[in-house]
């Protein structure tokens, strides 16, 4: 049985949500964060060395990184859903790989920056116009490869929108998201997905951006 080490409030629940959309079964193991530090416990290093969420064992493998972990479930029991067919001559598995990485080797990166240089209040003012301006550079990117679309590659739903939905959510509330109509369609559309709502049965209050 595949073991989600969860916690909450946190990217697993994109992986919740995955293993919902495949219909695979799974066990959680659940994890609080401190509710001052907001930090993983550190139980969930005993899982994995970085202690952090979402960690995955399967088969006596334990997998780390919400991307990997993505590929990893896609490639092994996906049989095709969920992804455009593996082809690196093909622009629409080109373009499934660079969102899938884009979401956190790209898209998360101005807003944790944000989140920790806040913390340094005045100290960190000098920092700010960069950071804004990468941000909105991020989002007018993700927005403008959208358009009109419903989804991002090949206007097909497929975990490329599962990874990015949590840099959705963290633009979200008085993030830079409110500017980005066609995002936050996007945002509820992914919400609205019967899986979405599964996973979050399961998965226990999820407020990332609400
Ligand atoms: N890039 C990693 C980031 C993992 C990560 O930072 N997870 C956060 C939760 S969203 C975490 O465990 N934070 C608790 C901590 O750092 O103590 C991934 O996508 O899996």
């Amino acid at each position: 049985m595949i073991e989600v080490h969860h916690l909450n409030n946190s990217r697993s629940q994109r992986v919740l949500w995955l293993l919902e959309e495949l219909e695979l079964p799974y066990d959680i193991v659940p994890y609080q964060r401190d509710p001052k530090t907001r930090l993983a416990p550190a139980a969930l290093k005993a899982v994995h060395p970085l202690g952090k969420s979402p960690v995955i064992r399967d088969a006596g493998v334990v997998i780390a990184e919400s991307g990997a972990i993505l590929e990893y479930l896609v490639g092994k029991y996906g049989n095709g859903r969920l992804t455009p067919a593996r082809d690196f001559g093909s622009p629409d598995y080109v373009a499934y790989l660079h969102w899938l990485h884009f979401a956190e080797g790209s898209g998360m990166l101005p807003l944790l920056l944000k989140l920790y240089v806040g913390l340094l209040k005045e100290a960190g003012a000098p920092l700010s116009p960069r950071i804004e301006s990468e941000i909105k550079n991020h989002f007018d990117y993700m927005s403008a490869a959208l358009g009109e679309n419903d989804y991002f590659v090949a206007n097909t739903f497929s975990a490329a929108d599962i990874q990015l939905s949590f840099v959705l959510d963290a633009g979200a509330g008085r993030g830079p998201l409110q500017a980005y109509p066609n995002l936050l369609r996007l945002r509820e559309r992914l919400m609205a997905r019967p899986a979405y709502q599964l996973a979050l049965a399961r998965g226990g209050p999820y407020e990332v951006g609400r």
